[in-house]
């Protein structure tokens, strides 16, 4: 007899489009909490109920029930937000939520410590501005990548709104978003359609990501559905599909892995929203409903086969892929500093550690950012590495705007290369799923990791080091040269062998190291890496000559290895 389907399955279908009991939920004073299966329905509206974690035991011991707040996440395709737009997050932040700021590794930005009653002005505070949360979570797609590539300011724009173009293709059609937050008027039962999601909608999250090579920092290939664009001459011709990518993986369960995503072939512009539908509808139907642990789009794929995937794809688009186009990446991180476009606009890249927007004592990037709202006539694209780009900026401005950006230590340059190329999840004290700490920790680990660099000469070295609290993989940390995963609190698994771009899935080095075990680990493997590498080496590449570490040939079974 087959497994019965996921609880969450029941509560998305009984949910008449996503509408559920939120509005009881949200108008009971009685708790800061939300009825359980509302807390599934809310993240479709883009917010999450969590709980202070440091506070959990202090709540307990006084009979009080947890320390609510609620994150909330933006949808903001390729991550562009006018200096307006940002003005009115920035007073939303400061007023209404924990105060702070988070940069996403989905160029999205994030709020967390909403209490319940400010749900609602939040979301009309975006909303107001034209910025809105349907779809940030949730088993729909999510909010979609697309590479800043600010030098290629034509093709950006033109990738761009593809990426606009997926995103609104693939986006909830009920009026449940409108009905509950912007006072919309009720739409009568029955009245809803999802066309292409249906009342079920996915069997779990979905994401997707468009890349302009020869820069790889949307980390095309960890994306359910990835875009690779092919251009000639600075114009479009069409794009690379990919399937199938995920970080995701469970301790332990061997049937849980990182996965790289597989290539569908090269359509026409004109085919990708087709394509995007067909490969959406695809999961929707095939995708397992049962076991959440198993219902991403990568295990679909292992279970179907992507032949059959593919030619699934091509019937409901009603095309045929044409062989995949030659592509070359060449980094998978930001690049830092002033560039001019091609259209003689200079944009900046922004250094935001682990996307954390924070006023503290003597530190301000909120507040110097807001400066720089207040003068930037051109737009800000948030990146896939949580950081920041001032973009479109006219000669005449670049002063003003650098003075601003270096007084409120925003700029990457008095920063190692080590440092520059890292990425922390948020994890403690937020994340209900942290087993040990990945953004606090961060910039201490780093301080360590910099030291043993400098005793082995390897100051300016170029290095992707990525951490999280779990194996759930928010900063991707399986694509990096080096990661840390949490296993339990203060230790974490080391993983090692990426390849710099993002095509190349690390493996598991040492498992659930304390820090002494690890820096010790790194202290001889820098050690080895500055006497036998090669002229331009990177350390991941270096790993797998010396054969340190073994190339992953099938995630499936080598991760866990
Ligand atoms: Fe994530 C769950 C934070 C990008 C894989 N992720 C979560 C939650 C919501 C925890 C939860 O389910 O209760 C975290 C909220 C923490 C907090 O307090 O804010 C969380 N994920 C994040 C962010 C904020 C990390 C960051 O430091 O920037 C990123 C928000 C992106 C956005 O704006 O949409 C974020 N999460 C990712 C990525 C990276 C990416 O998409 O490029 C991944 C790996 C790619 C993938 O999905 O395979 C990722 N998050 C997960 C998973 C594992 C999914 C799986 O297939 O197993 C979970 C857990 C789950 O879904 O059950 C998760
Ligand atoms: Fe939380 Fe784990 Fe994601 Fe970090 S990787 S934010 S600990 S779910």
């Amino acid at each position: 007899m087959s497994a019965p389907l996921h609880e969450n399955e029941r509560i998305k279908l009984a949910s008449h489009y996503l509408r559920g009991t939120l509005a009881q939920s949200l108008a009971d004073e009685l708790t800061g909490a939300l009825n359980p299966d509302d807390a599934q329905i809310s993240k479709f509206h883009g917010f999450y109920q969590q709980d202070h974690r440091d506070l959990r035991q202090e709540r307990r011991e006084r009979y009080l029930e947890p320390y609510f707040g609620f994150m909330l996440r933006a949808r903001l395709p390729g991550g562009v937000c006018t200096p307006a737009q940002w003005l009115a997050i920035d007073g939303i932040g400061r007023e209404l939520t924990s105060g702070s700021l988070r940069l996403t590794t989905r160029q999205s930005f994030q709020y967390h410590g909403i209490l319940k009653r400010h749900i609602k002005p939040v979301i009309q505070g975006i909303n107001r501005v034209m910025i809105d949360s349907l779809g940030g979570c949730g088993d729909v797609n999510r909010n979609v990548l697309c590479n800043p590539n600010p030098v290629e300011s034509a093709l950006h724009r033109e990738v761009h709104e593809w990426a606009k173009r997926i995103s609104e293709c693939l986006l909830p059609r009920t009026r449940a978003y409108h009905e509950l937050w912007l006072d919309g008027e009720q739409v009568g039962g029955g009245e809803d359609v999802e066309p292409l999601y249906g009342e079920s909608y996915l069997p779990r999250k979905f994401k997707t990501a468009v890349a302009v090579p020869p820069h790889n920092d949307v980390d095309v290939y960890a994306n359910d559905l990835g875009f690779v664009a092919i251009a000639e001459e600075g114009r479009l011709e069409g794009f690379n599909v990919l399937a199938g990518g995920g970080m995701g993986a469970t301790h332990g369960d061997k049937s849980t892995f990182p996965r790289l995503a597989d290539p569908l072939g090269f359509i026409e512009p004109h085919q990708t929203l087709a394509v995007a539908e067909a490969v959406v509808s695809t999961q929707r139907d095939l995708g397992d409903r049962r076991d959440r642990v198993h219902a991403r789009l990568k295990y679909t794929i292992e279970r179907i086969g992507l032949d059959a995937f593919r030619a699934e794809v091509e019937r409901r688009a009603g095309l045929r892929f044409a062989p995949s186009r030659p592509v070359r990446f060449t980094d998978q991180g930001d690049r830092y500093g002033w560039v001019k476009g091609r259209d003689d606009h200079w944009h900046l890249t922004l250094y935001i550690e682990s996307g954390r927007l924070i006023d503290g004592p003597g530190h301000g990037p909120m507040t110097g950012l807001r400066e720089i709202a207040r003068i930037h006539q051109g737009d800000f694209r948030i990146t896939p590495n949580q950081n920041l780009i001032v973009a479109g900026v006219p000669e005449a401005r670049k002063a003003g705007i650098e003075r601003l950006a270096r007084a409120h230590g925003l700029l990457a340059e008095e920063r190692s290369a080590l440092r520059r190329n890292g990425l922390a999840c948020v994890a403690l004290p937020t994340c209900p799923l942290a087993m040990a700490e990945a953004e606090r920790y961060f910039p201490d680990f780093m301080d360590q990791v910099e030291r043993l660099a400098h005793r082995h000469g390897l100051a300016d070295q170029e290095m992707v080091i990525r951490m999280t609290g779990c194996p759930n993989g928010c900063a991707r940390p399986y694509l990096a040269e080096l990661a840390l995963v949490g296993k339990g609190p203060g230790h974490y698994n080391l993983m090692l062998g990426g390849d710099g771009i993002g095509k190349r899935l690390n493996r598991l080095y040492r498992e659930n190291l304390d820090e002494t075990a690890i820096l010790a680990e790194i202290d001889s493997l820098f050690g080895r890496f500055a006497a036998n590498r090669q002229p331009g080496e990177r350390f991941g590449d270096y790993l797998i000559r010396d054969g340190l570490v073994r190339a992953v040939v099938n995630p499936a079974e080598d991760y866990h290895d």
